[in-house]
């Protein structure tokens, strides 16, 4: 492979993944060029700012777009190596929706030549990455791409998972180890030389089907292991047991360790990935998808209990403390407290207030509502009713005193000395 300042990588998709991903591989000395679909955000990063919120992220955008090793642009341009990094939703019935892949696969094609390396790093269904290499043969007949054609390819194409998490993504990106999945062996060893030049964790090697398979099953386990904390805390609440308490004895036990409950799965991975595995083999994944619906069961269980405690302070003002999709992040991409925080202001208008502080202003969900956004010393001071439904760390320091007398339902279990209200907030009773 070329030497560090001569290779030259594009980036297809500069978002939460893209971005951080173009800007570490710039900082290994690589001539990095971010493709976007949006202007908007090839002019910020062009100018060495920032779309989205992650630790560090900003100051390292501006330094390697001040030093010339990273550009943004609509338009691709040949390079050594292209890395796919865009959205993989779901459509109808949870069918993955692969379009935004294929068509960053053609617009590839328009520039590739004999050496190139693709790689693919969005989520994708199983047998995605061999589409994109038969979608490159179909488009360029001259060139020989594996999988579809004898003897030595000209170029390769694999399969690498991000596996990253929001707000530690730059440590991340560089300490994971990484899947590294080729259409060939040979695919695959071409795509590791490359990752090893910026990632300290181990790069094992596989094929692209498994690698695809590897990034699903992760994310399943995940989302399996949180419904079985929220099933357990709908239980705990209906006999009037703290869950949170029953979490920690468990996991005193050393081959026990229950993950917590919350008012929902959210983000863009976790709450939909499972349906990836789930679409591919429908009959052989009940308890993949009994997960998810009991993680999205859990929203509604939220919103329920919520309006319990509301009921108990009739006309007093609400407030929902958080709507990211998790603690500490400005995402709000299928976030289950902005689903309870949007319900609850829906049916309560100006009761509800916000507080968010990665917000500037409330999502379009609130339009019409009367719901406003406020801080947090603000809803202290004026609500008596605190509905907490991200676990930000500036509300876990809020300490007793200044909640001591609310009504509190807490659905991420920041607040562990909070006095129970009477009576309980509990939606639901089991009988006997
Ligand atoms: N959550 C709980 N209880 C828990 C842990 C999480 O309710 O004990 C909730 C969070 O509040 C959030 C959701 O689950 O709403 C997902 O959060 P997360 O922190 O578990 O995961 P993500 O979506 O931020 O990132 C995941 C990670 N995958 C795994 O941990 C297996 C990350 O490594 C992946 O790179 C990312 O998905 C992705 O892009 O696929």
């Amino acid at each position: 492979m070329l030497s560090d300042a001569a290779l030259k990588v594009t980036v297809l998709g500069l978002g939460y993944i893209g971005l951080p991903t173009a800007a570490v591989i710039a900082r290994s000395g690589a001539q990095v060029l971010g493709i976007d679909v949006n202007a908007e955000v090839v002019e910020t990063v062009n100018s060495g700012k920032v779309h989205i919120e992650e630790i560090d992220l900003d100051g390292l955008v501006s330094g390697v777009v001040a030093r010339g090793n990273l550009r943004a642009s609509l338009q691709i341009e040949p390079a050594d190596v292209f890395v796919i990094a865009v959205p993989t939703p779901f459509g109808e019935n949870h069918a993955p929706d692969v379009g935004y892949v294929l068509k960053a696969a053609t617009s590839i094609a328009t520039v590739l030549k004999a050496g190139d390396v693709v790689v693919l790093e969005s989520t994708s269904p199983v047998g995605t990455t061999e589409e994109v290499a038969a979608l490159l043969a179909k488009l360029r007949p001259d060139l020989k791409v594996p999988g579809h054609c004898t003897g030595s390819a000209d170029i390769a194409v694999a399969y690498c998972p991000e596996r990253v998490l929001p707000g530690r993504i730059l440590v991340e990106l560089i300490d994971n180890d990484r899947v590294i999945g080729g259409v060939t062996p040979r695919c695959a060893r071409k795509a590791l030389q490359f990752y090893r030049r910026f990632v300290r964790g181990a790069c094992v090697t596989t094929t692209a089907r498994a690698a695809e398979m590897t990034k699903l099953t992760e994310n399943a386990f995940r989302d399996v292991n949180i419904a079985f904390a929220n099933e357990l805390s709908i239980v705990a609440d209906a006999m009037g047991i703290d869950v949170w308490e029953v979490i920690r004895l468990a996991n005193r036990h050393p081959r026990v360790n229950i993950l917590s409950p919350g008012p929902g799965v959210g983000g863009h991975c976790i709450a939909v990935d499972p349906w990836f595995l789930v679409h591919s083999a429908p009959e052989a994944t009940p308890l993949i998808r009994t997960a998810r619906e009991v993680n999205d069961g859990k929203v509604e269980h939220a919103i329920a209990t919520a309006e319990a405690m509301i009921a108990q302070a009739p006309g007093a003002p609400v407030a929902c403390l958080g709507l990211a999709f998790k603690a500490n992040i400005d995402d709000f991409r299928e976030s289950p407290a902005l689903k309870v925080a949007a319900t609850l202001a829906r049916r309560h208008g100006e009761r509800i207030r916000i507080v968010e502080p990665y917000a500037a202003a409330l999502p379009p969900a609130f339009e019409g509502t009367g719901a406003r956004l406020t801080d947090i010393d603000t809803a202290l001071e004026s609500c008596p009713v605190l509905i907490v439904l991200v676990d930000h760390d500036v509300f876990k320091s809020i300490p007793l005193e200044e909640r001591a007398d609310k009504r509190v339902y807490d659905t991420r279990g920041i607040w562990p000395d909070q006095p129970e209200p009477a009576p309980a907030a509990g939606a639901l009773r089991l009988a006997g």
